[in-house]
């Protein structure tokens, strides 16, 4: 990978300084590191490429059963609420003080919820791109550094092909809007029924952090308000077939504009920061301090990192103040959806999914934002609401992962899931049937797994973190130090899982 490529990709999240992430730049180019991985991405993609039939009329959507009009007409509809940065910060995960969802959360009490689950790798692009081609980010070639090729690849893929169609070809209408995939060029045409949308404008704002933030203008319609009248619009159309619709919610990804009754939500002098040891980095390896720090490098010729500016800037309050009530605004469209679905006819044959494509830090670790290999920033909520199949009110506490959420959403619908996907369904999970199993996230050259209470992350550079998150959900005790390895590997570590607290 060369590093121009990498600093064009981070200057689209700093328009200041091409030249700034200097540390980054040389974690990631540690190039017989990196390029061993990509060789060995490419030919894991290749096997699964020659292993898949030729393509074909037949063999296209491998995976998705034949059915009548009739026994379609009695599948269930599925409604997918996509959330573009949600970290657990939902009121019913009681994860911070001055969380107020309480549209999810009445979700929440008509759903069962997967309470550790994790996004494939922790930013947008390859979050998603994983999830819905239901590929595991090594197949996909999506690593979070540079992937805009990698998913351009996928959007034209002949044989891997977006979830979306899986429901077209076995009878479903499939309708959208919002962030779903990442880029509406060259995915729009995977819906049936689509409504385009406008990201909402920003700039790396006014307060010296790279964060934009504000109130949105009353006289405007915001575009997650948009979409939820999309939904609701559809919701009050009669259809003749079944429908997949997935709505894409922006809030609360930068920029933080919301109205202000949103904002009124969450007075300055009632938000709580979030909890952040100065020397949490003391015990983690080089190359996690250099994730911890990312981005980093010099602004106008000075040394900067994200954490140090936002701290210096005395605006730490004002940025979690900003993500609190963007994250509350998108509770409310979710809330104007559910409730017009509520009050349809199709209430009582409509599966409800809703998940966020990754996580988020407003410090911890003295990290901000995604891109990272720590709980804030790979932990979202994960909320099935489909009490015929799952109990409402009930909870899977074992660690999943997003790169199941597409055989599950098919096998909601009863359609089989194709033969390439690399995830399961968690309804055989939730139910107790299968034993659990790790999830795995992936950043560059870096590969985290959760299992039972433990996160063990290994750098391609070198060095390792264990966690145990029973005593210590914080990840403040790298229990490896910064030179320690885990002899063994998994298997150790799903020896140690019934161990004692370390
Ligand atoms: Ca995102």
């Amino acid at each position: 990978m060369k590093a121009s490529t990498k600093c064009n990709r981070v200057a689209s999240h700093c328009k200041h300084s091409t030249r700034c992430f200097d540390r980054v730049v040389r974690l990631y180019d540690n190039a017989g590191m990196h390029l061993t991985r990509r060789e060995l991405l490419s030919s894991l993609a290749l096997g699964l490429c020659a292993a898949t039939q030729p393509v074909g009329a037949n063999s296209r959507l491998q995976g998705a059963p034949l059915r009548s009009a009739t026994d379609a007409q009695k599948q269930p509809n599925i409604l997918l609420l996509c959330i573009d940065d949600l970290r657990d910060w939902v009121g019913y995960a009681n994860s911070h003080p001055g969380v107020y969802t309480p549209n999810i959360d009445r979700l929440r009490a008509q759903s069962f919820s997967f309470d550790r689950a994790y996004c494939s790798v922790p930013v947008c692009i390859a979050s998603r791109g994983s999830m819905l081609w239901g590929l595991s980010p090594a197949t996909a070639g999506l690593d979070g550094i540079d992937d805009s090729a990698a998913y351009i690849d996928l959007t034209n893929h002949r044989q891997w092909l977006p979830l979306p169609r899986y429901f077209s070809a076995a009878g479903y209408e499939t309708i959208s809007t919002g962030k779903v995939f990442h880029w509406e060029k060259g995915t729009a045409r995977f819906w049936d029924t689509y409504q385009p949308y406008q990201e909402i404008p920003g700039s790396f704002g006014e307060h010296g952090t790279f964060f934009d933030y504000g109130v949105f203008p009353e006289d405007q319609t915001h575009t997650d308000q948009i979409a939820a009248n999309f939904a609701a619009a559809q919701l009050q159309k009669k259809k003749s077939t079944p429908w997949f619709m997935a709505i894409g919610l922006h809030q609360p990804h930068v920029p933080w504009r919301v109205p202000r009754w949103a904002y009124d939500k969450h007075p300055l002098d009632s938000v709580v920061l979030p909890q952040v040891r100065a020397d949490d980095l003391e015990d983690l390896p080089e190359a996690a301090i250099a994730l911890a720090r990312y981005p980093s490098g010099e602004v106008n010729g000075k040394p900067y990192n994200q954490h140090d500016m936002i701290v210096q800037s005395g605006l730490w309050r004002e940025h979690v103040q900003a993500y609190l009530a963007a994250i509350t605004h998108t509770d409310a469209m979710v809330g104007h959806i559910l409730r017009v679905l509520d009050a349809s006819a199709y209430r009582d044959n409509t599966h409800v999914v809703l998940w966020s494509d990754h996580g988020y830090h407003l410090g911890e670790k003295l990290h901000w934002r995604k891109m990272a290999l720590w709980e804030q920033a790979t932990r979202v909520p994960l909320l099935i609401r489909a009490p015929a199949v799952l109990p409402a009110g009930g909870a899977y506490a074992e660690p999943v992962s997003l790169l199941d959420l597409a055989p599950t959403l098919l096998a909601l619908a009863g359609i089989a899931a194709p033969a390439h996907y690399e995830g399961a369904s968690l309804l055989d999970l939730a139910g107790g049937a299968v034993a659990p199993r790790p999830a795995e996230m992936l950043w560059g050259d870096a590969v985290s797994t959760r299992i039972g209470k433990w996160r063990w992350t290994r750098y391609g550079a070198g060095g390792e973190e264990l966690y145990n998150l029973q005593a210590d959900p914080m990840e403040y005790n790298n229990l490896l130090g910064r030179q320690g390895r885990l002899d063994g590997g998994l298997q150790a570590l799903q020896g140690r899982l019934d161990a004692p607290a370390a």
